[in-house]
């Protein structure tokens, strides 16, 4: 590509989804791209998507884990869009005939009861303005080769969004200890990992007020009703072809997704 712009960015990331084909960090060819840069990038292609029909649900974050950090190489956290394209209902499978190198990965989300807008957010008011909680499964697909990127190009790239599966069981979130709450992955039945809530940033709920201020730096806020997925809990795991990969948690209960 001759020259990079917001625009020949968007294009490119969105006929990389659109053709299921990875290809090279932006940031090698555009230095430029920095963080303010790939959230402009980011915000246009969700315009794009909005002008395709897609409606925004939430929000996401990526990277709010160590176990994420460190395999990914970002240290990072940082924020993406949800939309309802993006919403996979309780057993349907990964649909694998449209994605690129799909990777799965448990998270809690919550269901927002009020709508959240920063600056100043702590996780207590994060936490007051929850209507529940919630297991739940992010796919991600990086339209980079091998998920090799840099924070501009992840950030750029809406945070690998693919789809993302949020459990019906909805539970208070008055009473739960969330940095406690643990989950185990297993593939096919066998364990292959485990976290608890605190390995998201310490609390989900500091997830969720991250998010909150950073989103007001762009003059935006966390609505009434969008779902927030506050970051992988684990490592993700290879969503291959044939596998059943399951979540099991203290108190939001279980999930599983099917790879067929
Ligand atoms: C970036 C997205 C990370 C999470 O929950 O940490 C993410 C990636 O790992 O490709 O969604
Ligand atoms: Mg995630």
């Amino acid at each position: 590509m001759a020259e990079w712009t917001i625009d020949t960015a968007v294009d490119e990331l969105l006929r990389r989804e659109r053709e299921r084909q990875d290809g090279g960090r932006i940031t090698d060819q555009w230095p430029a791209l920095d963080l303010g840069t790939a959230y402009r990038v980011q915000d246009a292609l969700l315009a794009r998507k909005v002008d395709a029909g897609e409606r925004v649900v939430g929000v996401k974050l990526g990277l709010t884990s160590r176990a994420k950090q460190r395999r990914m190489g970002v240290d990072s956290p940082l924020t993406g869009w949800l939309t309802d394209a993006m919403v996979l209902p309780e057993g349907a499978p990964v649909p694998l005939a449209e994605t690129i190198h799909p990777r799965v990965e448990p998270e809690i989300a919550f269901t927002m009861g009020e709508r959240l807008a920063g600056p100043d957010v702590t996780p207590e008011r994060a936490l007051a303005a929850v209507a529940s909680v919630h297991a739940g499964f992010e796919v991600i697909d990086s339209r980079y080769r091998d998920f090799s990127f840099a924070l501009g190009d992840v950030v750029a790239d809406n945070a690998s969004s693919c789809r993302f599966v949020v459990s019906s069981t909805a539970v208070p979130p008055h009473g739960l200890d969330l940095a406690a709450e643990g989950c185990r992955l297993g593939i096919d039945g066998d364990p292959v990992d485990q976290a608890t809530g605190t390995a998201v940033l310490g609390h989900p709920a500091a997830a969720l007020a991250l998010a909150a201020n950073d989103l007001a730096r762009r003059g935006l806020a966390i609505e009434a009703g969008w779902t927030v997925l506050t970051g992988g809990l684990t490592d993700a795991v290879l969503a291959e072809p044939g596998r059943t990969i399951t979540v099991d948690f203290d108190t939001l209960g279980s999930l599983s997704l099917t790879t067929a």
